[in-house]
């Protein structure tokens, strides 16, 4: 049976009901169109005129629903298909170098790239969006005075590519780490909580960081720029494009005739966020830096000063001219290794090719051999020419094989033609052997903790410290390095083996044991003394030890020829690394002492610091009118890391810093 809907008693709502039988209608079930057509027509005459409107509304409301879901999906359907396109590309490969992480590293550029093509600080084309990078474009400190304030963004175009979406991957490699067979258990407890080990995804001045507040500089930092400021000023004004200054004098003297404290300073200046400074310095790279000079360099000096510091401003500022520059310099040094023994000589002419040892000896220095690595492999990396990272990793596997250490300690000397040690006997972590225990684990971390022939031989020499070089002082029963000389001690310590603190501190942060965190500490309290109980404040170049208590006597001892003050960066160094790793603010605080003493002693009121030759003598010590490129590139660098609470300023999980404290970046595992 078959029947309209009653008309409803209320007239807000409509209801339809339709039965097999209703359909039928009295005239039996005929299924033709024509009949369905008239039925439909006949029920849709009987409803009432709200009735029909509503559900007119209702069909038309579906059919806008429906177009509106369509358009979305297609969208949604576009970018799916676009992203998984991309995320199939290959990713290009470097010819016979790992592939560095390019989530660490900016894209390399060209090598034949923009050579020579001096654009003033011009923002470079992107191909992807833009990235603020932290130095002078992106200052990410705040100074409280008009001049000091430097802008945000104007620059950002200096920023690196993407990285490529592979090495985005989180990695969850910092577990254990075999030592000859130990098991030696990361040390949890020596790292921050907000800078756990983990692989580095980008470089710290890109992504993540730019959506950060800017951290403000505290006044400490303040007073460091203002050192600088101090020094720059001498420097630009009595030596500019010279390699030192000497700010009595109001002069300068040549080493190599390469501008060498500029090039030390630039980044310096960069993190600083120096920017007229650091601009009116990059013309001179760009117009008068030149390397076709028929002079004799050191290689280690060259390397760790110029090609170091060329290569870390090339990747905080992205200015491929600084690139080009490295790529100069590092190919005329390259004549050093055309040894017997690949053991390359100390001296290069850069102009001419030619390479040859010191006058007087064919040997060269064990520290200087082994210490240009980190430069030559990133070389290597960003020109992908292997020849550099070649040459250096020969002389390491060498050095590695090589008899006659003691128990991982080195001799300070290695013949260029047999490639022997030689004076052997004689083992010091001081000058001539200091920076090859630092590169040891800096090659390590660089090359993203896999090459195990450099952790064995750093963690074997520090058990050799431990044996044979580590006593304690009187009174204060201070830890220090001492020396062994044919089978004698001796309570000598060089204020350059103040890196070690740093370095061990580096080490346990990177999970190593925490003994050595514990080693580390109690170092940098013996390095801070080297400078408390002296007179001035300041440390004289080598001190010893008193190691029996005598009424009176304090715990370091100075003899007449060893109380110079180069303006070394050492204690500052390993002051940096402690206070990132404990945040101890007692570091910050020893840090502070040293610079006011620095700014007491050596200060020249005409600009610029001066070494001097007698920190025990207050009212005289004694001005020797020369400012090392390293008081620039290092001391002064290492003082505002240190004064700084963020750990995005140069951060130690992307960044591993060369001996010259050239930050370059830490590549990705393979
Ligand atoms: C710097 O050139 C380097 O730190 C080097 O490793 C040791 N000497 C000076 C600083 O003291």
């Amino acid at each position: 049976m078959y029947s309209a809907v009653p008309a409803p008693q209320r007239r807000d709502f409509i209801s339809v009901t339709l039965s097999p039988g209703e359909a039928a209608g009295a005239g039996g079930y005929n299924n033709s169109k024509a009949w369905r057509r008239r039925s439909c027509w006949r029920k849709w005459k009987q409803l009432s005129r709200l009735q029909r409107s509503v559900i007119l509304f209702l069909f038309a409301f579906l059919a806008v629903c429906g177009v509106i879901s369509y358009t979305n999906m297609g969208e949604q359907w576009k970018s799916l298909t676009n992203k998984s396109s991309e995320d199939l590309k290959p990713e290009p490969e470097i010819p016979g170098l790992k592939p560095a992480n390019p989530a660490v590293l900016p894209a390399p550029q060209k090598a034949d790239a923009n050579l020579g093509d001096y654009k003033e600080l011009s923002p470079q084309k992107h191909p992807k969006p833009v990235h603020v990078r932290r130095g002078p474009p992106n200052l990410q400190i705040r100074p409280p005075r008009r001049e000091a304030r430097l802008q945000t963004q104007d620059d950002a175009g200096r920023a690196k590519e993407e990285p490529h979406p592979a090495d985005k991957e989180e990695k969850t490699e910092k577990s254990v780490i075999s030592w000859r067979g130990a098991v030696i258990e990361p040390d949890q407890s020596t790292e921050p909580p907000s800078s756990k080990i983990k692989e580095p995804e980008k470089p710290s001045s890109l992504e993540g960081e730019d959506q950060k507040e800017p951290v403000p500089i505290n006044e400490r930092q303040m007073a460091v720029i203002e050192a600088f400021r101090h020094a720059w000023k001498g420097y630009k004004e009595f030596a500019w494009g010279h390699d030192e200054l000497k700010p009595l004098s109001k002069s300068y003297s040549e080493w190599f005739g390469l501008g060498l404290t500029l090039i030390d300073a630039l980044d310096t200046m960069w993190i600083l966020g120096l920017k007229e400074e650091f601009e009116e310095a990059r013309k001179w790279v760009a117009t008068d830096l030149l390397f076709d000079k028929n002079v004799d360099v050191n290689l280690f000096e060259s390397t760790i000063r110029i090609l170091g510091g060329l290569l870390s401003t090339y990747h905080l500022s992205g200015d491929s001219l600084f690139l080009e520059k490295a790529k100069d310099i590092g190919n005329r040094l390259m004549p050093a290794f055309n040894t017997p023994s690949k053991i390359p000589y100390s001296d290069v002419n850069i102009g001419r090719g030619t390479a040859h040892p010191p006058r007087w000896t064919s040997d060269s220095t064990v520290a200087e051999v082994t210490s240009i690595q980190l430069e030559f492999r990133e070389l290597s990396r960003l020109t992908r020419d292997e020849k550099f990272k070649k040459a250096v990793d020969e002389v390491m596997k060498h050095v590695h094989a090589l008899s006659g250490k003691n128990d991982g300690l080195v001799p300070m000397f290695i013949n260029t033609n047999s490639g022997q040690f030689t004076h052997l006997g004689v083992y010091t972590l001081g000058a001539r052997a200091d920076s090859y225990y630092e590169y040891l684990l800096k090659q390590w971390i660089q090359g993203g903790k896999q090459e195990n022939e450099l952790l064995e031989d750093y963690m074997r020499a520090i058990e050799g410290v431990k044996k044979h070089l580590l006593q304690r002082s009187q009174p204060k029963k201070l830890t220090f390095v001492g020396e062994f000389a044919h089978g004698h001690f001796s309570a000598k310590m060089d204020h350059l083996v103040c890196f070690l603190p740093g370095t061990l501190a580096l080490g346990a942060h990177n999970g190593l044991t925490a003994h050595h965190m514990e080693l580390a500490k109690a170092l940098i309290e013996t390095c801070y003394q080297m400078y408390a109980q002296v007179e001035t404040g300041l440390s004289p170049e080598i001190v010893h030890f008193n190691l029996h208590a005598q009424k009176g006597r304090k715990d370091v001892e100075i003899k007449p020829a060893d109380r110079h003050n180069l303006l070394r960066p050492e204690t500052v160094e390993s002051l940096f690394y402690l206070y990132r790793f404990t945040g101890d603010k007692k570091y910050q605080d020893w840090g502070w002492e040293i610079l006011q003493n620095f700014n007491k002693y050596t200060r020249v009121s005409t600009g610029g610091y001066t070494s001097i030759n007698n920190v025990q003598n207050p009212s005289n010590p004694e001005p020797r009118d020369k400012m090392e490129s390293f008081f620039l590139g290092e001391t002064l660098k290492y003082m505002f890391l240190l004064f700084s609470d963020d750990v995005d300023l140069i951060n130690l999980d992307k960044y591993v810093f060369n001996t010259e404290a050239h930050p370059l970046p830490i590549w990705a595992p393979a």
